[in-house]
């Protein structure tokens, strides 16, 4: 055995979301969500595609379940499409072969051994909602709030934890900036600047409520926990020169920052640090009022302490070098622009995945991460809600740098919880069949099981990622990669 062990106990489990693998966009009364439209307005995929049928999970899920018990994982995080059971959003029009599926699937997991980890949120918005505004109305506090309560109500007997929101940074930029990723629902260059911070303000007004509703109506019956999954990539100051390290402490305070200072932080509220950022900015700009909206005393307190557990998600790190507005280019991403800085990638560290991957082999920067919300957020429990590599589709299954990206971040954590005393409850794959990757369509997979979109009955079939998760799941370590043949080149 090396020295890459687990404490007892750790969490091994693996994750999707509804639009990415159910498919089913129209059957059994499902209402329309952003992601629907999204992929039905031509150029918005990369490939193309939709997500209309997807891994078909709405048929299949049962392979899944089958695949996650193969595998020996103690939890599975999957999401509910809101608008599956809600199809107007609202507890108005309730679709009840919609709450059957997930109870099916709730019933598959718990019988096989498998605790279900629901997201509430993971990005496909009513498209009635959106009608309405979506996250830039603020009555969206009060729909969501609906929601949840209907979902804690019909599922929480059965299912213990629970996560409100997936990724609200990356809902905030690429759903409402005109940025070069872009996702539901790409309002691009319509939106005002002020449409990114409104979106997370009205989003983490959303968690606070859903969470008190648990907290208040259905915790001490059903016993279990809630809280967020938070994106962010470590930041890492390109130079020693005072201005580039305060850009990249201000560059991770304004993603991480941005949501977890509120809710995790002693003094809660957005971080001192944004909101003076902001504050200058817009007066440079002009205007009377910061961009970044305010919360009142009672919002603060209700956000504080509103999460049982740390939701983390992470793919890789950012070197950031300090540039003022003034002097960058006209054109530029609003988010750099506004944060006043640019982030690269060290020319050093490895591209993983494939040559169209966005991801960097930088497992280091996971422990920075770790390390940061221990010290900064009181050592709070912290469950790793995605970490993952992609391939390109047709790459075949022998997966050799999945596992090496994932066996490099599952060492880092090691480390983290046995040197620095981080305390990380337990780590989930991204992903546990290849899918939909959003704007990416099917050209970026992250499954650790194959799925042939080119069959209408979708097979699964296991990369050689999965056999080696399964054999660190049993040895609660991470256990040698297999070599790869000469041949291969994933
Ligand atoms: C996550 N980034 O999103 C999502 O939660 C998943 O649904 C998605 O499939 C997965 O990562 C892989 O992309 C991210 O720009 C999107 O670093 C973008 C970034 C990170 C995560």
């Amino acid at each position: 055995m090396n020295d890459f062990t687990f404490p007892k106990g750790f969490i091994w489990s693996c994750a999707t979301a509804s639009a990415q693998i159910e498919g089913a966009w129209n059957e059994d009364g499902k209402g329309l969500s952003i992601w629907d439209t999204y992929c039905h307005t031509p150029g918005r995929i990369v490939d193309g595609s939709t997500c209309d049928v997807a891994c078909d999970s709405y048929h299949l899920y049962e392979e899944d379940v089958a695949l996650l018990k193969g595998l020996g994982v103690q939890q599975y995080r999957f999401s509910i499409a809101w608008a599956r059971i809600l199809p107007t959003g609202t507890v108005d029009v309730v679709n009840q072969r919609g709450v059957d599926y997930y109870h099916k699937l709730i019933d598959t997991l718990i019988a096989s051994g498998i605790e279900p980890v629901i997201t509430l949120y993971h990005w496909d918005l009513p498209q009635s909602l959106q009608d309405l505004g979506g996250w830039l109305n603020r009555q969206i506090v009060e729909w969501f709030a609906e929601y949840a309560r209907f979902c804690f109500k019909n599922f929480g007997n059965k299912a213990k934890v629970w996560i409100t929101l997936n990724e609200p940074w990356v809902a905030s930029w690429y759903g409402y900036a005109g940025d070069a990723k872009s996702h539901a629902p790409g309002g691009f260059q319509q939106h005002t600047p002020w449409a990114p911070y409104l979106c997370a303000h009205h989003m983490l007004l959303s968690h606070a409520a859903a969470y008190r509703i648990y907290e208040r109506e259905f915790k001490n019956e059903q016993n279990g926990k809630c809280g967020i999954s938070l994106n962010c990539h470590w930041k890492e100051p390109a130079t020693s020169d005072p201005d580039d390290q305060a850009a990249a402490r201000r560059a991770f305070e304004m993603q991480l920052g941005w949501f977890a200072n509120a809710i995790f932080s002693k003094e809660g509220d957005y971080p001192l640090l944004m909101r003076e950022h902001m504050a200058e900015l817009s007066k440079q700009e002009g205007r009377a009022t910061s961009r970044l909206p305010k919360f009142t005393q009672q919002e603060i307190q209700s956000l504080k302490g509103s999460a049982d557990f740390f939701g983390l998600n992470y793919y890789m790190a950012h070197m950031v070098k300090s540039q003022k507005w003034s002097e960058s280019t006209p054109n530029s991403c609003q988010r750099l622009r506004d944060g006043g800085y640019v982030e690269f990638f060290d020319p050093h560290w490895e591209q993983i995945g494939g040559k169209q991957s966005w991801i960097r082999n930088t497992p280091w920067g996971l422990r920075n991460v770790l390390n940061f919300v221990k010290n900064e957020y009181n050592n709070v429990p912290l469950l790793i809600t995605e970490n993952g590599c992609c391939n390109e589709r047709y790459d075949g299954l022998e997966d050799h740098q999945r596992i090496k990206y994932v066996s490099d971040h599952l060492k880092a954590v090691s480390q983290a919880i046995n040197t620095d005393g981080c305390n990380v409850i337990g780590y989930t794959v991204w992903s546990l069949v290849d899918n939909f990757e959003w704007a990416e369509g099917y050209t970026l997979l992250f499954g650790i099981h194959s799925v042939d979109f080119d069959d209408p009955k979708r097979p699964r079939r296991p990369k050689l990622s999965a056999s080696w998760y399964k054999q660190c799941i049993q040895a609660n370590a991470v256990v040698e990669a297999p070599q790869a043949s000469s041949k291969t080149h994933v």
